[in-house]
């Protein structure tokens, strides 16, 4: 083995008579401009050398190669362009092969499409995920792949964005061959030996057959379009990516190339690109919470959970999927008996949908335990309480934790709103106690906020962030304050929703406009699913320290008195007769919310969609930025990554905050003072928005880490 000169960020080596090229670029093999120079030359150089027969591509570290380097994005080009470097790579009059250990995504699986032959480790995961982030592959993947592996295959992978195994890549055609060890260098050189016996020619994919039977290729594109066209729930990328496909089947290669640069330039000129990534660096940077730098997580082997209630199962079972063993406390066994009835109810949906065995569910339940004495707990590392919603319940809970828990167990609250700063100081030891806020269905909703209390210590912090790794979900740092981040936030669009009902919108005309903004449900259908009754028990708790001079729309309480509590009850803001999930308009609530606008003196008036969600999201933005100002949220793209997770937010764009900045603050805040000037109380513009405005500043220059 000799060593050749040393690209930067990609190596050179020569093994015999085999040019080794090893892209090293942490962390995941990126395909920044210092690599995309380095592969050319390296190539360019394996074609001067009469001492190389061929080139063996392959990635350092954990990953072949991630993918095109996204920081990239949006920034002004810098050549060689990706393209040109696969296409280098495919006109190399040498063999090249690539062998695929991790990730080769996007531009890493375009740069293996460019090369003449594939070999894949185990552990490789394979594909084009760009239209997750708004984009199409832009680097001859959506030219290549198709006349691979098919128009269909290639559709399939392209437009759901999904990962393949290296024996599915080898069943698709995307890898000629699957290495029998992991050592990625020793089966690519392998394989190159192989092949130079063998005399293999160099084989380019541009000329491969997968798109010859030119009427199944049709076939598989109309298919897409149609599929694509009806659910791309307006996605900007999917229909572009199907246009590619359909210029590989009638275009030459190159001409289709060319069409394919065109429309992938389009994806990233377009909002959707820009929110899209916004949301994929941020749901990462929300994992840097400060403590988790400086403090090491305790040790988490066994959980105890307070309630058996929707919440407490839903927890359980998260906990439970896991792989912890846990503890549940009821007051009594029927209490508990129902509890275990809650978990066994999600594991035996599972099972109906053919998604689980009986023997799963049967080995998940042995690390089930209950009991109706809060001493079983004595051993667990962390308990999570999640019973009624009420400070002197809580506190008691909390009594007990301090009793029967031994020195160093965390301490976790599901409350969604109450000051848990009064609960920690309500114990012996309130470095231990933490909020940890699960959104409804536990074992399925991504987002955890992480409250943090003013006395709480760092690693019980970091066990926090911990955790939610094991649990899969997306952790997010918040301050103590009514409703955290999320509900806080929430609590104020939804009165801005309220507000517009009273003033003239329909609970369906309202409903349609959020929808139609891209949420999967507007907030009158959210209330129906999540039952009526829960907003109505706090209203009515709240009741007595209501500042009078807020504007309060007792519409809800109209409903809520008639035993409409929604889709439990068959009926709530719409009507669900026998059981339906999707409701219809109910002409009886439109009477009722007449009857209100009436007895509130208010004469109606029509409201656009447009102006409907200028309101929504400004209300919704500028309590957002109230959060951040008050520290609640440590940046902005929390905020972001709060609502992309819990409150199913249109993650193309990018969060509340991110889409403040593309619509301009400067015109958020012309709309809250133009609001403000018919209702001052409801209306103030935040005081971070207005100082950002005054600068010239975006909310994104305050996402510097935390
Ligand atoms: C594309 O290729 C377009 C082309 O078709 C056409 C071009 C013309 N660039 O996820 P992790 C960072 S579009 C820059 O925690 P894991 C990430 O932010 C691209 N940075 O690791 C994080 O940084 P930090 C198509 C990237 O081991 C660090 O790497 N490719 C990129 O859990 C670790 O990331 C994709 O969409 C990137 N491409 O998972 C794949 N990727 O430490 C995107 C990651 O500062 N990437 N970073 O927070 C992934 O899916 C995962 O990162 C991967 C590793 C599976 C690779």
């Amino acid at each position: 083995m000799t060593s050749g000169p040393t690209g930067h960020a990609v190596r050179r080596e020569l093994h015999n008579r085999i040019l080794v090229v090893t892209v090293d670029n942490p962390p995941v093999n990126a395909l920044g401009v210092a690599v995309r120079c380095a592969l050319s030359d390296a190539i360019e150089a394996a074609e001067q050398d009469a001492s190389v027969d061929a080139v063996l591509l392959i990635g350092a570290g954990r990953n072949f190669i991630g993918g095109a380097d996204i920081k990239e994005f949006g920034k002004p080009p810098l050549p060689p362009s990706l393209p040109a470097v696969c296409n280098r790579i495919e006109a190399c009059r040498k063999p090249v092969v690539t062998a695929i250990h991790g990730a080769a995504l996007g531009g890493g699986l375009e740069i293996a499409l460019a090369a003449h032959y594939r070999v894949a480790v185990a552990n490789a995961k394979l594909g084009l995920p760009e239209v997750t982030l708004g984009l199409l592959p832009g680097a001859g993947g959506t030219q290549r792949a198709p006349r691979l592996i098919g128009a269909k295959a290639a559709l399939d992978l392209m437009l759901s964005g999904r990962h393949v195994g290296a024996r599915e890549a080898l069943a698709l055609g995307l890898v000629d061959r699957v290495g029998e060890t992991d050592d990625v260098l020793n089966e690519g050189l392998a394989c190159v030996q192989a092949l130079l016996d063998a005399k293999a020619p160099v084989r380019r994919t541009r000329e491969a057959d997968g798109l010859a039977d030119r009427m199944a290729s049709r076939a598989a594109i109309e298919a897409a379009r149609a599929e694509t066209s009806k659910n791309a729930r307006g996605l900007f990328s999917p229909l572009k990516i199907v246009d590619a496909v359909q210029a590989a089947l009638e275009l030459p290669f190159d001409d289709g190339l060319r069409h394919e640069r065109q429309l992938f330039l389009q994806c990233l000129d377009s909002p959707q690109r820009a929110g899209l990534i916004h949301a994929f660096f941020a749901e990462r940077e929300v994992l840097k919470a400060p403590e988790t730098r400086h403090a090491k997580a305790r040790a988490v082997t066994s959980v105890g959970v307070i309630g058996g209630g929707t919440m407490g199962a839903g927890i359980a079972v998260a906990l439970l999927d896991a792989g912890l063993p846990v503890t549940m406390i009821e007051r009594d066994d029927a209490s508990l008996a129902r509890g275990r009835a809650h978990i066994e109810k999600v594991y035996d949906g599972l099972i109906a949908k053919g998604r689980m065995t009986s023997e799963a569910k049967a080995a998940v339940l042995t690390r089930w335990n209950g009991s109706t004495s809060y001493d079983a707990l004595a051993s667990a590392d962390l308990v999570i309480e999640a019973v009624f919603e009420d400070m002197t319940v809580k506190q008691a809970v909390f009594a007990e934790l301090d009793r029967v828990c031994k020195r160093g167990a965390v301490l976790a609250t599901n409350t969604s709103y109450l000051d848990i700063d009064a609960i920690a100081a309500s114990v012996s030891r309130p470095g231990d106690v933490i909020g940890l806020h699960f959104f409804s269905p536990a074992n399925i909703m991504k987002l955890l906020e992480v409250v943090v209390p003013a006395q709480v210590s760092a690693d019980v912090v970091a066990t926090a962030f911990a955790l939610a790794k094991r649990l899969r979900k997306v952790p997010v740092r918040a301050g103590v304050c009514d409703g955290f981040i999320g509900n806080r936030v929430l609590a104020i669009y939804r009165a801005a929703a309220d507000h517009m009902m009273e003033d003239g919108a329909s609970p369906y005309q309202i409903d349609r406009a959020v929808r139609e903004f891209g949420f999967p449900m507007g907030p009158f259908q959210v209330s129906d699913l999540a039952g009526g009754d829960i907003g109505w028990a706090t209203r009515k708790r709240r009741a007595a320290t209501r500042d009078p001079n807020a504007r309060y729309v007792q519409i809800a309480d109209r409903i809520c008195e008639r035993g409409w509590f929604g889709q439990k009850t068959g009926r709530g803001y719409y009507l669900y007769p026998d059981g339906a999930r999707t409701g219809t308009p109910d002409h009886e609530v439109e009477a009722l919310i007449d009857a209100e606008r009436e007895r509130a003196n208010i004469t109606p008036r029509a409201f656009s969609d447009e102006e409907i969600m200028r309101r929504y999201m400004a209300a919704m933005i500028n309590e957002g930025a109230n959060v951040v100002h008050q520290g609640i949220a440590l940046r902005p793209l929390d905020v972001d990554v709060t609502f992309l997770y819990g409150y199913g937010f249109p993650r193309h764009r990018g969060g509340p905050m991110k889409y403040a900045d593309s619509v301009g603050l400067v015109n958020v805040l012309a709309d809250i003072r133009a609001f403000a000037k018919e209702a001052p109380v409801f209306w103030k513009p935040s005081p971070l928005i207005v100082e950002l405005v005054e600068r010239g500043a975006t909310l994104a220059s305050l996402n510097h880490s935390a």
